[in-house]
This record gives C-alpha cells, sequence and structure tokens, in this order.
C-alpha cells in the first residue's frame, strides 16, 4: 500500500494520484501533460481553492534524477499536507485561495520505476536512440539554457549526458511545454533534488549573477533559515554555478530566463553519509522541514504578486 513515510513504487505512486484526486476534487484537479519515453502519463496536480478568475500559480517538480527517491517522497507529502492544512493553517489557506500549486509528483517516471527494479543509481532517462548502445539523457542538462555548454556531456554514455538536442527528451519537452503554456500565471518555479542541502538559483550555466541576485539570495536564506529551525539542518544557498557547480541546460536557468524569477533547486537531506540511499526514517523529518521552506517561498511570492 501507499505510504507518506516509504518510498513508493511508481505503480503505488500512479494509483495514489488518481485516488487522492478524486477524494479532494474542491481543491485538486489532475491534467496529463504527455507521456514519457515508455508510454506513462505525466500528471500534473493542481492544488488550490477554485476560482473564477484565473489565478497565479507556482509550479513544483520532483524526481527529474530516478535515484533521488526521497524528491518524489516530498512532491506526495506536500500534497498530503496542503489538503489536511487547508482550513486550519492559515499560511496554506490563503495561498491555496490566491494561487494554485501545480505538482508534478515524478518527472523522470520510466528511470524512477528502472531504480526500483533494475539498477538503484540510475540517474538519466531511458530513452534510446539508433547508433548508440547507450540509454538515456540527464533530463536537467537537456533544457534550452546554455545547452551543454559546461558542465555536461556529449557522450551518451555519460550520466551527464546533455541529449542529442534540447528538449530532445520527451519529459524535457513537456514539462517545458507546459510551462510556456502557463508562462503568464506562473511566478515560481521549484524542482527538488538530493542530496547536498543546499537552495540553488539561477545561475549554473555561467557565473553571472543573475539580475535578481540579492532578492534571490535573500528569499533563499530566509526559507533555509525555516527549515533549520524545526530541527537544526543546515542548508547553504546561492547561485549554482559557484555553489555546487557550473552546469548548463538545467530546468532552473530555463525558468528563469523564460520569464519566472523565483526559480529553485532544493537539494534535500544528507550531506554524504547516506546520500541518495536517505534511510525511510528520515521522510518524515526531511519532509516536515522542507515544507517550511516552501512554504516561506511561497509566501514571499504571494506578499510579492
Ligand atoms: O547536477 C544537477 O543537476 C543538480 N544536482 S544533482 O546532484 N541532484 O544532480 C544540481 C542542479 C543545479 N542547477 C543547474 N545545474 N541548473
Ligand atoms: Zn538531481
Ligand atoms: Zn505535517
Amino acid at each position: 500500500a501507499h505510504s507518506y513515510t516509504k518510498y513508493n513504487s511508481w505503480d503505488k505512486i500512479q494509483s495514489w494520484i488518481a485516488s487522492i484526486s478524486s477524494a479532494n476534487s474542491a481543491l485538486i484537479s489532475k491534467q496529463v501533460i504527455g507521456n514519457t519515453y515508455e508510454g506513462r502519463p505525466m500528471t500534473v496536480l493542481k492544488l488550490g481553492k477554485r476560482s473564477s478568475s484565473t489565478k497565479p500559480a507556482i509550479f513544483m517538480d520532483c524526481g527529474i534524477h530516478a535515484r533521488e527517491w526521497i524528491s518524489p517522497a516530498f512532491c506526495q507529502w506536500f500534497v498530503k499536507e496542503a489538503l489536511s492544512t487547508y482550513g486550519s493553517d492559515s499560511q496554506m489557506t490563503s495561498l491555496l485561495n490566491q494561487m494554485d500549486v501545480f505538482v508534478l509528483p515524478v518527472f523522470n517516471i520510466d528511470g524512477y520505476d528502472f531504480t526500483h527494479k533494475s539498477n538503484r543509481m540510475w540517474r538519466k532517462t531511458r530513452s534510446r536512440k539508433s547508433g548508440s548502445s547507450c540509454i538515456g539523457a540527464d533530463p536537467n542538462r537537456n533544457f534550452n539554457a546554455g545547452w551543454c555548454t559546461l558542465g555536461a556531456s556529449s557522450n551518451p554514455c555519460s550520466d551527464t549526458f546533455c541529449g542529442y538536442s534540447p528538449e530532445s527528451e520527451i519529459e524535457v519537452k513537456n514539462v517545458a511545454d507546459f510551462i510556456r503554456r502557463n508562462k503568464s500565471i506562473i511566478k515560481a518555479y521549484i524542482t527538488v533534488h538530493s542530496y547536498s542541502q543546499l537552495l540553488l538559483f539561477p545561475y549554473s550555466y555561467t557565473y553571472d549573477l543573475a539580475a535578481d541576485h540579492s532578492e534571490l539570495l535573500k528569499v533563499a536564506q530566509g526559507a533555509s533559515a525555516a527549515l533549520r529551525s524545526l530541527y537544526g539542518t543546515r542548508y547553504t544557498s546561492g547561485p549554482g554555478a559557484a555553489t555546487i557547480y557550473p552546469a548548463a541546460g538545467g530546468s532552473d536557468d530555463w525558468a528563469y530566463d523564460l520569464g519566472v524569477k523565483y526559480s529553485y533547486t532544493f537539494e534535500l537531506r544528507d550531506t554524504g553519509r547516506y546520500g541518495f540511499l536517505l534511510p525511510e526514517s528520515q521522510i518524515k523529518p526531511t519532509c516536515e522541514e522542507t515544507m517550511l521552506a516552501v512554504k516561506y517561498i511561497a509566501a514571499y511570492v504571494q506578499k510579492n504578486l
């Protein structure tokens, strides 16, 4: 059965998506934004109170990288918390009254399924192309932001293969199309990875500072402080290139250059003791503390609409 404190398989997440949306139709709707390479449906959940006017929105995705299992666990947690605290938590109530939150629980579904069935450390998509026996591209090197210029590989066998062209990965194209289509309402982009305990923002494809650098840093530091207030977990905030490493083709830089100012990449727990193999006993504390950071960013965005 599905559990918020376990790493659920894709099959369990898929049935959870169906049941949670049908049981909460006043606050959730779902839409398929396309299929993965292997044909699995990519479903975006829209959380928010129904409104007659179009609402500004936040887009959040989890599971761009297959082996980062705490990430999809967080998106599921976020949906549960949003539903269970709407009406009692004043911040969540106000957020979902005024804005919508689009949640893509698993971005790289084919890769995620592969990590459950065959290779726990798989990172990339599962696309194939004739001419190479190596499988998949790194979805976070496949966005059209300084594509394949830095910190990415043009070798299909590399774990950071940028793909054959920008958006060559259908999962990337589906998400990019969705965000482009909803560009006028999307005010923030949040993408959840692991691990290293970082809160990153543009740029990663250059060491140049973003035009909104000081505001992005201020909000990241506030979010990190909120996260730390629960269990003392320390996060470092900063632009990707200088804080983790330069790497082009990422979703955060792409969304920012499209015009989504508040664009953040979370690298959740831990700092390397367990790494991608974070024990299930840490799902709850990791998600609870991360909720505080995401809610901090959301509240800031809402206040500055
Ligand atoms: O390298 C990545 O894609 C991310 N780290 S991970 O260990 N989860 O793979 C960091 C992404 C930072 N942003 C960009 N490079 N645009
Ligand atoms: Zn990642
Ligand atoms: Zn809670």
